[in-house]
């Protein structure tokens, strides 16, 4: 009897146990309750009408008291719960614009229901986007909280008691990396702790912008595994459980030593042409073969090296006209063993022309927006199709067009939005794979990178470098440009808020700069991404011969301009449109930078820019034109409009990798979101000097 009782009464626990942890599991099942008192305000979060508040009455703040309309919890799928579960937090009929009314109601799972409780403090609504907010920042009891744009205002913050505390601070960074058992394939890396206000909980190890490993925050020394011969930078970030993640450590340079040493070189390469385009020459090869592998081949004109390339095409540009050139090319592998050079292929230029503009070429039509586009090494381009939200490879020789990759979280505004700005890493060319690829979703303006491997984009490999720039139907920016510097350069829109502009730490209205990996440069002006201020709408950025940033910006009813910019400079927009003020002590403003040059709106709206020989081009919308400006010292000289109205509105201007240019038109469908209902030519462009 006595055993058989032991067992009834384990069956019994056993039992129990199980339907707790089934509770547990369950969707909707509620964490530990907690006061949301408001920093601002020192109030509590609080359903108006106390424990017996009607359904649907609105949220309020007031003074704590520990009611069941001040305790909320916070359940596994997103819900805020209040007054003892029987009530949900709910966006007023489902409301996504500002100062939407926020609300009790019954718990239905609905996603205006749906929250999310930030590390920042704040409380963002997973439909709208929009934070909760105490209107207008007011401090009084039964003050109304509403939604509102997510600015981290003190009227946003609310502060738990339930062990889930704010954390926006970052570690900070690894220090006294070292490096022991350096092997061919392997080493083993160490480095100091970082601190941080709450604990570290992970370190994240890099090489030149690729993350190597992540190990857990109690670890201080890892196995890596290396490439035998590369030259790499290794560096640690920490990051704490909030997702805060520090400054990188000092960068500590390793040279990964062979595993074996090959003396054997290439073959050497076969079947070398050259052909003459106008000043151009384009060689073409047959690859070669090589005991471990062939890592490149290099170029020589008239037996002196110009270049160097990994594939097996190359472009030689600006060559004197009517001139013979001897070309010779030969194969190298990873340690630096080279072929022989293959037999001179000579090659005579063509005539060249004293115009801007030698020839013109259209090369496809295409039926969607292209927005970004991208001149490979290869001679291929690659655009961006900003409402079927994709990107397109264009073979300029057969005209034929590939879909490498599609956005499937990008979303358009029924306005600007969609798939924008395109850049290729500066180690693209010697074989780093990094694509970055600016566009809108549902929510926010994002810039990703992803790897373009084997001609299409790898999805598995995409990386989020920078999300939550807000979007708005019109003013997204989107352009990308790598600088001489190895950053990343990013025109952000206003997104229809010009205050944003001026604040230089809001992301929008700016020209944002970022390393590869999308962390802050240490030599950024204002601690964060943001570079220069007080921009419109950007959507134009090229760097000059002196590596100097040219920017092309939208103004409003009047005037667009183009800017040359400064670090940390103030480039005046709300208060001042181009030469226009517009409120308070206007263009005069101390410190505001004037433009370069402004367009009319009706001559202008101009998007894309770019840079060839010392020449601005300027592509233009409204104004159906592109503008050739001369760079001379800090001024543009010489406008020259090229055709106006023959290709209607004209969208973006590209280097091509000849020394001419691409341009793309936007005629029809610019102003929605609905993919395919455009007409629209990307075209090359044969340049004079
Ligand atoms: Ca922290
Ligand atoms: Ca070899
Ligand atoms: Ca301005
Ligand atoms: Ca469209």
């Amino acid at each position: 009897m006595h055993a058989r009782n032991e067992r009834i009464r384990m069956l019994t626990v056993m039992v129990a146990a199980a339907l707790m942890l089934l509770l547990a599991l369950m969707p909707g099942q509620a964490q530990a309750a907690t006061t949301l008192v408001g920093q601002g305000s020192s109030r509590c979060l609080d359903v108006q009408g106390g424990a017996s508040a009607a359904l649907g009455a609105p949220m309020i703040i007031y003074d704590c008291h520990g009611g069941t309309n001040q305790s909320f919890e916070f359940t596994a799928d997103g819900e805020i719960r209040v007054m003892n579960g029987t009530r949900c937090l709910d966006a007023y009929q489902q409301g996504t614009a500002l100062g939407t009314t926020v609300v009790a109601y019954f718990c239905n799972g609905q996603p205006n229901q749906k929250w999310t409780y930030n590390n920042n403090g704040t409380i963002t609504g997973r439909q709208s986007g929009l934070c909760l907010d105490v209107y207008k920042g007011l401090t009084a009891a039964k003050t109304a909280v509403i939604l509102y744009t997510c600015r981290a205002t003190s009227n946003q913050v609310w502060i738990r008691n339930d062990g889930v505390q704010i954390d926006t601070t970052p570690p900070t960074p690894p220090s006294n990396l070292s490096l022991s058992n350096l092997q061919c394939r392997s080493a083993t890396l160490s480095w100091a702790p970082s601190t941080d206000n709450i604990g570290v909980a992970f370190y994240d190890v890099y090489h030149d912008g690729q993350q190597m490993t992540t190990v857990t925050g109690s670890t201080l020394a890892t196995t890596l595994t290396l490439t035998p011969g590369a030259r790499w930078g290794l560096y640690v970030n920490a990051r704490d459980a909030a997702g805060n993640v520090s400054q990188a450590s000092a960068t500590l340079s390793v040279t990964v030593p062979q595993c074996s040493v090959d003396t054997q070189p290439p073959t050497v390469p076969s079947g070398l042409t050259a052909a003459a385009t106008g000043t151009s020459v384009a060689l073409k090869w047959n690859a070669s073969t090589d005991n471990v592998a062939v890592a490149g081949y290099d170029i020589y004109r008239n037996d002196v090296k110009v270049g160097a390339t990994a594939g097996l095409t190359y472009t030689d540009s600006a060559l004197t006209p009517n001139t013979g050139y001897r070309y010779a090319v030969s194969a190298r592998d990873a340690q630096n063993n080279s072929s022989a050079r293959t037999a001179d292929a000579l090659v005579t230029t063509g005539g060249s022309c004293s115009t801007a503009v030698c020839s013109v070429a259209q090369v496809a039509t295409e039926t969607d927006l292209p927005w970004g586009m991208l001149a490979l090494p290869d001679g291929q381009l690659l655009y961006s199709r900003r409402d079927v939200r994709d990107v397109v490879r264009l073979n300029p020789s057969t005209g034929v067009k590939t879909v490498v990759g599609v956005l499937s979280n990008a979303a358009g505004t029924d306005g600007e939005g969609g798939v924008m700005g395109l850049a290729a890493s500066p180690n693209f060319p010697t074989g780093d794979s990094w694509l970055y690829i600016m566009y809108t979703t549902a929510t926010d303006n994002r810039i990703v990178r992803v790897r373009y491997v084997n001609g299409a984009l790898d999805m598995s490999s995409l990386q989020v470098l920078l999300s939550g720039v807000l979007r708005n139907k019109y003013h997204n920016g989107g352009r990308l440009r790598y600088g001489p510097d190895g950053k990343l350069y990013v025109a952000t829109g206003d997104a229809q808020n010009g205050d944003f502009a001026q604040n230089t730490s809001h992301l929008n209205g700016k020209v944002l700069r970022m390393n590869v990996d999308g962390t802050v440069p240490s030599d950024n002006p204002f601690g964060n991404l943001v570079w220069s201020y007080g921009h419109r709408n950007p959507q134009g950025l090229a760097f000059d011969a002196q590596g100097r940033l040219w920017e092309q910006e939208f103004g409003d009813s009047t005037m667009d301009e183009t800017n040359l910019i400064q670090k940390g400079g103030n480039y005046g927009w709300p208060i001042c449109e181009g030469t226009l003020s517009r409120s308070g002590t206007g263009c005069g403003t101390s410190g505001f930078i004037a433009p370069k040059y402004t367009y009319p709106v009706a001559d202008g709206s101009c998007s894309g820019i770019a840079i060839v020989r010392q020449a601005l081009y300027v592509a233009c919308q409204r104004g159906e034109r592109l503008y050739r400006h001369a760079i001379s010292g800090d001024s543009l000289l010489n406008v020259q409009e090229l055709f106006r109205g023959t290709y209607g509105r004209i969208r973006t201007v590209e280097p091509a990798i000849d020394g001419n240019l691409w341009i793309s038109t936007t005629n029809g469908g610019d102003k929605d979101n609905i993919a395919n209902n455009s007409d629209n030519k990307i075209i090359k462009v044969n340049l004079g000097p």
